[in-house]
């Protein structure tokens, strides 16, 4: 898809919409075609789908339940659309949104292979400047920012690697045309959600496959078969009912979390629930709907970990593999689902190189050397080393709301935002999934945050004021209560990109909201029912209630030195 951009320079907007994946897409069809705004979007990739669009590598596929995993507010479609499987692979994911961008004609407002780099707020006019990669710049009353979770792609820098004969690729930039790896030696660094999808897959394909972990991780299967009949009927009996049914659970994956603690029953009905988990497949379900009290208890996470590990040793031949491939660490990182994943470890054709115990030193022109000197042997490189989360896109656009105030700076050390939506000092300006969102999986939770900020579109708009934000005590408050509970939750004490440690120099802080969707909406409409109370809606002048926000980098600090956060 070629880029749109001829008469981009000097353009005027209601909404810019950055980003076409699902919230993206869904924010230009509402305001759009719902609201009658004008409206553009933006997207540095060539075609729709986010991160659908650049994750094309063996082995991808979505590993939430395909009927959560698609939007609800197409009920035609809803009902329509006949997934293959149970967990779809990317190109169908892919040719889902095309479909979607097809059937409400989206392509005609999105402006491809744009990226933008740039957002500076004005206090003089109300409205928001974007600039280009290529210099152009438009400008728009309210921005939408829909740039994704996990897509600011995190490379290691490793010496040497011009050196290297053979061909490097990240996962999350395969290339369109795909890559002949069969027969071939090849490396893949990183066992998250990528390396464990993408490993199982090269495995039958490739000469020799060399898997580079550096922290093992707890897998189980994925369970990968048809698609629920009850699923199908519960859509076509009332999708409005199916997707409020859903949202109205804590994490949003098709299934009721447990109520049940691992503690308070017998040591083999445990055993039973995980059992039966394993063989049901799912990732999340294994995590949520066995016990409640995985994430949250060290003796209960105890009794996930040493099913899991007795499970590895169960199905690994050679013990030191199993070794190498048992998890220390508490069960709390996003849950990984895969089918066949420690079976690939017993294939002649594949080897387990522990990088913690024997690091990477350097690429050199045939692989990669160990920092004992080893050399292995290879024709392609492929990282899955994952990404900046959470902040990483946001960051990328060099973002300055009012009275100078920069993103970078006020996230520098503890990134504070609102309801993952809003951020103070920055008017007009909305996130879809930002940070301090609730922890969730993501397309009908999309749906649901453009909702609300479409809601608070059309409310500035409909007392004809100018801007709309949030003020920086409202702001600080969510935080405090997202990290109070953010605190009791395991998922802060163990390493991964949740947190942000997986990228060095980034705050390594909570970010999420963990108390549940269920308990987030009802939040969030205590906000909006008592007339946005919170939040300023305004006329362009400077007022007393905007001038509270005038020194957010400042305010935020003192406040988090109160807070302790
Ligand atoms: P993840 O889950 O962040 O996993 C990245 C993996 O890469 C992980 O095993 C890392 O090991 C490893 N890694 C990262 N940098 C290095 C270096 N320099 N050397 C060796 N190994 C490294 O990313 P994914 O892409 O798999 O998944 C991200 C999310 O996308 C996933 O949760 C889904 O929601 C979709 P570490 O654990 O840091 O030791």
């Amino acid at each position: 898809m070629e880029k749109k951009d001829s008469r981009l320079d000097g353009l005027e907007l209601d909404v810019a919409v950055i980003g076409t994946g699902f919230g993206g897409l869904y924010a230009l069809k509402k305001a759009r075609d719902m609201m009658g705004l004008n409206v553009q979007a933006f997207d540095d990739a060539g075609d729709v789908g986010g991160t659908w669009y650049w994750n094309r590598y063996p082995g991808c596929r979505v590993d939430t339940e395909c009927h959560i995993y698609q939007y609800s507010f197409d009920h035609d479609l809803m009902k329509q659309w006949e997934w293959s499987e149970r967990y779809p692979a990317q190109p169908e994911v892919l040719k889902y949104f095309n479909a979607v961008a097809d059937r409400h004609d989206l392509r005609r407002s999105i402006n491809f292979s744009t990226r933008i780099i740039k957002a500076e707020w004005s206090d003089e006019t109300a409205r928001w400047t974007l600039t280009t990669r290529d210099g152009k710049q438009i400008t728009t009353q309210f921005v939408i920012e829909a740039v994704g979770l996990l897509s600011s792609t995190k490379y290691p820098k490793f010496e040497g690697e011009e050196t290297f004969r053979g061909e490097i690729h990240h996962a999350a930039r395969w290339p369109h045309e795909g890559i002949d790896l069969n027969d071939r030696k090849v490396a893949v660094i990183g066992t998250g959600s990528t390396g464990t999808q993408m490993l199982v897959a090269l495995a039958p394909q490739v000469g020799h496959l060399n898997v580079l972990q550096r922290t093992p991780q707890y897998v189980v299967p994925l369970g990968c078969g048809p698609v629920s009949a009850e699923h199908i009927a519960a859509i076509n009996r009332d999708p409005v009912a199916f997707r409020n049914r859903h949202l109205n659970t804590a994490a949003v994956f098709g299934f009721d979390e447990s109520t049940v603690s691992a503690l308070e029953v017998t040591p083999e009905r445990v055993n039973e629930v995980y059992e039966n988990a394993w063989q049901e497949g799912n990732g999340f379900a294994f995590m949520l709907k066995t016990f409640s009290d995985i994430t949250t208890d060290e003796a209960a996470n105890a009794t996930a970990t040493d099913f899991i590990r007795g499970k590895i040793a169960e199905i690994v031949r050679d013990p030191e593999v199993v070794a190498r491939l048992t998890p220390h660490d508490f069960y709390a990182k996003r849950p990984l689902a895969t089918d066949n994943y420690y079976q690939t470890f017993n294939r002649d054709n594949v080897t387990l190189v522990d990088v913690r115990k024997d690091p990477v030193k350097r690429v050199v022109e045939t692989g990669i050397e160990l920092e004992s000197g080893r050399v292995i042997d290879l024709d392609v490189i492929i990282y899955a080393t994952g990404f900046d989360a959470i902040t990483g896109n946001y960051l990328k656009i060099e973002t300055t709301g009012t009275n100078g105030l920069r993103l970078a700076d006020k996230w520098a050390e503890n990134p504070t935002a609102l309801l993952g939506m809003m951020n103070a000092g920055f008017p007009n300006l909305f996130m879809i999934y930002g940070p301090f969102s609730p922890f969730t999986s993501q397309p009908l939770v999309h749906e649901w945050q453009v909702d609300w900020i479409t809601g608070a579109i059309r409310e500035t708009l409909d007392r004809g004021a100018q801007r709309f934000e949030v003020l920086l005590k409202t702001e600080l408050d969510w935080v405090a209560r997202c990290n109070e509970v953010a605190a009791g939750s395991l998922f802060s004490k163990t390493d991964s990109w949740i947190n942000g440690s997986n990228v060095e120099g980034k705050p390594r802080t909570n970010y999420f909201y963990m108390s549940g969707m269920k308990s987030y909406m009802a939040d969030v409409m205590e906000f909006t029912n008592d007339s946005y109370r919170g939040f300023s809606i305004s006329g362009s002048a400077p007022d007393p209630v905007n001038s509270r926000n005038s020194d957010v980098g400042e305010q935020s600090a003192t406040a988090r030195r109160a807070t302790g956060s």
